[in-house]
This record gives structure tokens, C-alpha cells and sequence, in this order.
């Protein structure tokens, strides 16, 4: 099972390899990073096979100084084992990935899933980068990523230090930028949203001081 589950990665991470040009940015420069939006909602259609079937993706910035990005995925079919979920991250807008987080489930002790997972930094579309410690990358409180995931729980939601943890930290007061694009596979089966494998619209780093817009002084 596990070897099946690996050649879907792989051929999972194929296609990406190849990803259109149409996915690249406006050039670095030409960015208005405090103009993006703090919150991006990517709607996926809903073809794929059950098990591995995303509806939607939200990203979410931080707000204030406590830089902590949110992934939330929602499965409506359920997560299950045997499921690999992987999210890119492209934390300057270049097109290229500086690193991406892995999430292998497989059955564990009661209700909840046993959870395997995995940051590697500085990778190029197809290569592995460099496996990146998961305490490097736990807040403050020392959670990981994910905290726990229910089997048949309706989505998973995926938080850390995006630019920490893959070295990328916008300087000064930039609010920086980041995109991201999700793939859920199990066994032979496989979705990713943005569709098509394209990377999501931009949003902010973090927002203002408080969701209400407050000012940070
Ligand atoms: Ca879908
Ligand atoms: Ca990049």
C-alpha cells in the first residue's frame, strides 16, 4: 500500500513539473503586497473520486505581528488513511516554490489518524529540497502543522510561519505575499486545487493589527 501511495506522489508531482506559464506572476517588483487580499478561497470542482476529492481551499493571512498562515482544505467525502496531502508555498511570487509541507495519514489509535508529517525547504518543482526539522516550524505553544485529524473529518486545517520556516521573510515592514496550491492523492487518485495544478491568487503575509483593520502603534 505504501509503495502505491508513493508512484501516485510521484506521479502526482509530474504534471507540476511542467506547470503553465500562464501561473507565473506579475514580475517581483510590480507587486503591491499591502494591496493583497488577507484571506483567498479557491473553489475546486468536485469530479475527482470521493476519497480524494477537495471542494475548496482557504488561505487565510495572520493578523498583528504573530506570523502564522492558514491552509484549510475541506474534503466533504472525509479524510481517511491512506490519504498524502502535499501544499507548495511560493512566499516571494516568482513562481517557484521555497517549500512545501507533506501530510501522510494512515490509520491510528481510536478516531483519530495517525499523522506523518513533513516540511522540505528550497525545493524546485520535481526535486525534494532539504528536509526542513518539524520543530523548527512548531508556534509557540509547540503544535505541529496539523494538531490532529479526525478520521472522516471534513477537511484539515494546516497552520505555521510560512516565511519562518522556509526562510523567506519579507524585510522591513513589507506585510509579504504568498500563494499556494494543494494535492490530495489516495492510491491512484488525486485532485488539486487550484485546478490544474496553476498556483492560487496572492494574499498578504499578515493583515493589519487586528482583523479590524486597527493600526499597529
Ligand atoms: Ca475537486
Ligand atoms: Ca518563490
Amino acid at each position: 500500500m505504501k509503495k502505491l501511495v508513493a508512484a501516485a506522489a510521484v506521479a502526482a508531482l509530474l504534471p507540476i513539473a511542467t506547470m503553465p506559464a500562464s501561473a507565473a506572476p506579475a514580475p517581483d517588483g510590480t507587486v503591491d503586497r499591502a494591496g493583497l487580499p488577507t484571506k483567498v478561497v479557491v473553489r475546486d470542482s468536485r469530479t475527482s473520486p470521493d476519497d480524494a476529492d477537495i471542494a475548496s481551499v482557504t488561505l487565510r493571512s495572520s493578523w498583528y505581528w504573530v506570523s502564522e498562515q492558514d491552509v484549510v482544505v475541506s474534503v466533504p467525502d472525509g479524510m481517511r488513511a491512506g490519504q498524502h496531502l502535499t501544499v507548495w508555498f511560493d512566499t516571494d511570487l516568482d513562481a517557484m516554490p521555497e517549500g512545501r509541507y507533506d501530510l501522510q495519514l494512515s490509520t491510528g489509535k481510536g478516531k483519530n489518524l495517525r499523522l506523518e508529517q513533513v516540511l522540505r525547504k528550497g525545493e524546485t518543482w520535481g526535486t525534494d529540497g532539504a528536509r526542513r526539522a518539524i520543530g523548527a516550524c512548531v508556534d509557540e505553544d509547540g503544535d505541529k502543522p496539523v494538531y490532529d485529524v479526525r478520521a472522516g473529518a471534513k477537511g484539515v486545517g494546516i497552520s505555521f510561519d510560512v516565511f519562518w520556516c522556509f526562510g523567506a521573510h519579507p524585510p522591513g515592514d513589507s506585510p509579504g505575499a504568498w500563494r499556494a496550491v494543494v494535492s490530495l492523492t489516495r492510491g491512484s487518485h488525486g485532485d488539486s486545487a487550484p485546478n490544474g495544478r496553476r498556483w492560487s491568487a496572492p494574499l498578504r503575509g499578515w493583515g493589519a493589527c487586528d482583523p479590524s483593520g486597527g493600526s499597529c502603534s
